[in-house]
Parts: C-alpha cells; structure tokens; sequence
C-alpha cells in the first residue's frame, strides 16, 4: 500500500488566519491528503500552531495576556477553525509541546556534536528604549535587496529573502517605534548551514519533479551565496524552547531559546509524535513515518507552503536533518503558492482587510469557500479574490451545475417515480457516449490530482458535473416519459447513479456537501470508482433516496455588496 506523509506549513498562533493564509497551505494540504485517502493510500496528514518566536510574543502583549496563556487559547480558536473548514488533519498540534521541546533540543544536540554548530559572538539590534535586543519581528525597516518598506528582521515577505536585523534600512522597533537603536555584542549558536552546501544542492537538483516556483527559490538562495549564510539559530527571548538543557554540547546559552524557524519545522515530526500519544500508539508508530531505517524509507512525504517558506523548508530544515547524522525522512515534494491578494489589494491582518477563517464560516459553509479558493489557487501566478468572481463562481459551478443537476434528477423521479430508483428500460448510444466521455475526463482529473495541478483538477472535475447537465438536456427525460416511461426511468436511474458518483469524485474539495448528497442518496462512498460503467449501477432499481434541500444557494447582488462593503478593511484584529 502506498503511503503519503502531508505536513501543511504551520500556521502562526498570532491570530486568525485569512483566506490568503489558507489557500498557501492548510487547504490544499486537505484537498491532497482527502484525495490520496480516497485512491487508497496509508496517509498520515499533520500541522499545528507555530508557536514561538516574535509573533507570538507580539500578539500576547497586544491581547494583554500570558504568552503561554494566549498561545493555548488561539491554539483552540485555530484548532475549531479548521475542523470546521473540513480540514481532515489525523493531528494538529503545537509546535511547544514537549515532544517538540525533547526533539528540537535532540537534534540541536546531534548537529552540535556533528561540529555542525558553533558558539559566535555576534552583533545584535539592541534598543535603549525597549530595554532589549530586538530579534527578528521585533524590528521593521526596509529591505536591502527589494526596497519594500515593511521587511522584518528574519525575512522580507515581499522578495522572501532571508534577512539579518542588522542589514535593514532605517530600522525602528515594532514595540515602540525607536528608532535610537545600538548594536551590542551578544554570544548565539549558529548553524554551519554553508558545511552542507553540496549535499543540499545534490538533493535539490535531484529533485527534477518539483514545480517550478519551488526550485527557482531553492536555487535563488543557495547559489546567491547569501541563502545558506550560516545563521544565528537562538535568540534572545523568553518564550521557546530553552537553547541551554542537559546534555547539550555547548555552554553559556542560559535565558536564551532556539529560533521559532529552527523548532517549527521539527514540530511536523514531533506532531506525530503527539499524535501517537494522542491515539495510544508507540513511538515505532510515529517513526515509521520519519526514520528510513525504521520504515519510512517507502513513505513519500509532500509538503505544502507559501512561496516565503521555500527556502526555509529546501535549505535550512533538511540542513537540520541531514546534519543529524540520523536517518531522517526528507522532504519529496514541495507545493508552494503565490499569495492571493483581495480586492484590488493584499489580504492585511493588521489592518483587517479581507476575509478572515471565522468570519468567512460566519457567512456561508466552508464549501462555498473551499471550491472558490481551491478553483482559483495561486498556482502560477498570485490570484486575487473578488466578491464578484466568487459569486459567479458559486452562482454558476456550485449552484446552477451541480446543484441543479441534483435537484432536477431527484425531483424528477420523486414526482415520476417515487423516491427510489426506478427499474426498466434500456441504455443506449447515448449513455455509452457518457461514460466514454466520463471515464476520460476522470483519467484527467486524476492524472491533475496526482500532480498537484489544483486548478486543472478543479476545471475537470466541473466539466464532469457538467457532462451531467449536457446527458440531461439532450437525453430528455421529461420528453421521453411520455412517450416512453421505461426509457425515462433509464435515464433517470443513471442520473441517479450519477449524483452518488459526483459526490465520490467531489469530497476532496467539498466534503460536507458530498456527505449531504451521499446522505440524501442513501449510499456510501464505497470507493474511487476504477470503472465508470460500474460505478454507475451502484444504486440498484427498488433503492431509496431522498429530495435533498438545497445544496448551494445562490449570492444575491445585495449579500454581495453587502460583504464588499463590510469586509473593505478598517477592522481591527
Ligand atoms: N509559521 C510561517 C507562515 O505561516 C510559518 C510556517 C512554519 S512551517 C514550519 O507563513
Ligand atoms: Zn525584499
């Protein structure tokens, strides 16, 4: 059996996450692991909350609260969040849990006996004012290779490249705004990245299936000579996992914690750790997800991300793990994405504009969201979400295609035939024409489904829900009944048959909505449909069924100016 390791990039504790943030990683990520779930596959699927470093520290201290406090309130808030966005992880945990606090000090300890990690006396931003150094977020100014004026001290956002706080351009503290800042000496582990150059550019280049996006930020950072700098990989703050613990192979690092970027990437192991004490499994359990030599030499392992977390994810997490010396899982595919803007602008946390996860759900289901975003995912170029493309987009893909063909085929036979599937009558020219067409389109949407290609697999699977409308309109079942009833219930019972198919093929991107339908239909996902012709007969004459409510409402142009006008920004998160 083949099994599929999926880890979305893990989303920040400091706050609720937009729709631009969910279609860079968590969404995608479900679709995937909902598809290979459903093609058979052994999948382990896990993220959690990111949640150390700057930003958590920052968004506490605006909410007044504990760190430690705010990190397990939002860890919850984000948790039910994304269960109601139908996002199937086998585990979501938190990147603080003592597993992650146990495995980021064990391979800390493995590179720093490797002589993988040194003690340097480096400058850092001290500001007189904040009464502290100013790591990464705690500092803001403009980038020295693109010139965007909101770059912070890890990374830009805008040109992803990884930065040094001292090398910004009139730098101010994100606490206070000082822009008196010194720079003072302070002692830090680095991670002798650059020992590792080949070796990770042997594995880069044989990675010859990766998209596009991927390799070009790969091979930017690592040939810029600049990328695999080695890097200070503890700061100074108080919120994290302690750089200074028993066994470790250095001294002098008490008060101080490792980078969040260097414990975030090993919480994916550690989340499924938890997720083996979660489900009272052994440690054999997790590792034969993560250790080649104790069976995770088969897995394939796929992450998904936004385009500012490649280099994090081909350059310095798989450093942490190839200088371990261990027999680590590494990563065999990447997926990144663009960012999606709104409205004629970015998606702002800071300044509430866009749609946020929990006010998204506040509107409609998670469906009507999922199709819109998963169908216009910033595969190749950054996307940009309108209210008046959304509404086209449910009112047309959801509404009239695939709803309507539901609604008509089962009233239609409700008011003929009564609620179940009728019998008699033959299949003809017509029908065989269907299925051809069917099973070709499946071929396709599956060949797009196993290669990523979100939104080719999203316009295949709407043209198998359209083929349904096209079967109806010329087969005529309205017409047919008059003159020939048991021509009718033939169509009407492969009609029928179709609705349970459509719901089979359509659950990785609108699972609730499928699960009404299947519901509805009385019948199960029985399984990826190998043969089409079968999978048609599924549902035998003499099987009940029911008239389902209405799958898809339709968006008003009120409702749509309405959320336009609402969502135009000005809220504060
Ligand atoms: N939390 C950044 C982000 O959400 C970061 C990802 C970590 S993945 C190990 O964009
Ligand atoms: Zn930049």
């Amino acid at each position: 059996m083949t099994r599929t390791l999926i880890t979305s990039a893990l989303p920040y504790i400091n706050g609720i996450k937009h729709l631009g943030n969910l279609v860079g990683s968590q969404l995608p990520a479900d679709l995937y692991a909902r598809y290979r779930r459903a093609r058979g596959d052994e999948v382990m699927f896990v993220c959690a909350t990111d949640e150390h470093g700057t930003p958590a520290e920052l968004a506490a201290a605006r909410a007044g609260q504990a760190v430690a406090d705010y990190c397990s309130e939002m860890h919850e808030v984000q948790a039910d969040l994304a269960r109601r966005f139908g996002l199937s992880f086998d585990h979501f945990g938190r990147s603080s849990s003592v597993h992650n606090h146990r495995l980021t000090q064990h391979l800390a300890a493995r590179l720093g006996e490797a002589g993988l990690i040194e003690v340097v006396e480096e400058e850092q931003v001290y500001s007189p004012a904040d009464g502290r150094f100013l790591p990464d977020r705690y500092i803001e100014g403009t980038c020295p290779n693109c010139g965007y004026d909101k770059a912070r001290g890890d990374q830009c956002e805008e040109c992803t490249k990884q930065l040094e706080p001292t090398a910004l351009i009139e730098p101010r503290s994100a606490i206070s705004g000082a822009t008196d800042l010194e720079v003072r000496k302070t002692r830090h582990l680095f991670l002798r990245q650059s020992a590792l150059r080949e070796r990770l550019d042997q594995w880069i280049d044989s990675k010859a299936d990766w998209p596009v996006l991927t390799t070009s930020i790969a091979k930017k950072w690592l040939h810029d000579g600049d990328g695999l700098r080695d890097r200070g990989i503890t700061r100074d703050l108080d919120w994290g996992i302690p750089a200074q613990f028993e066994g470790a192979p250095w001294e002098g690092m008490a008060g101080k914690v490792f980078y969040v970027w260097f414990d975030a990437p090993i919480e994916y192991i550690s989340a499924t750790a938890e997720w083996a004490e979660a489900n009272g499994k052994s440690e054999k359990d997790w590792k034969r997800w993560w250790k080649t030599d104790e069976g995770a030499e088969n897995v394939r392992y796929v992450q998904f991300m936004g385009k500012d977390n490649v280099p994090f994810h081909t350059l310095s997490f798989p450093a942490t793990l190839m200088g371990s010396g261990e027999d680590w899982k590494l990563v065999d595919y990447i997926k990144s994405f663009n960012y999606l803007n709104y409205d004629g602008g970015q998606f702002s946390t800071s300044q509430g504009r866009g749609v946020f996860m929990d006010q998204a759900l506040e509107i409609l289901p998670a469906d009507y969201w999922r199709w819109w975003l998963l169908s216009h995912a910033p595969e190749n170029s950054d996307s940009e979400f309108t209210w008046e493309n959304f509404q086209l987009s449910v009112n047309k893909d959801l509404a009239d295609v695939l709803g309507n063909f539901v609604s008509r085929v089962t009233k239609f036979c409700r008011s003929r035939f009564g609620e179940k599937v009728p019998e008699g009558g033959d299949c003809g020219p017509e029908e065989e024409a269907l299925i051809a067409a069917l099973a070709k389109r499946l071929r396709a949407y599956e060949a797009h489904m196993d290669a990523i290609e979100i939104r080719k697999a999203a316009g295949e699977l709407r043209a198998i829900w359209v083929l349904g409308n096209e079967y109806l309109q010329e087969a005529a079942p309205w017409a047919a009944f008059k003159q020939d009833p048991a021509r009718a219930a033939a169509i009407i019972r492969l009609a029928l048959n179709l609705i349970r198919l459509y719901a089979v093929l359509s659950a990785p991107f609108i699972p609730e909505a499928s699960q009404r339908i299947l519901a509805a239909m009385q019948a199960e996902d029985d399984g990826w449909p190998e043969d089409v012709a079968a999978a048609l007969r599924a549902l035998a004459p003499g099987h009940g069924f029911r008239v389902p409510e209405v799958l898809f409402a339709k968006i008003s142009d009120e409702a749509r100016e309405e959320w336009q006008a609402r969502f135009a920004g000005g809220r504060d998160r």
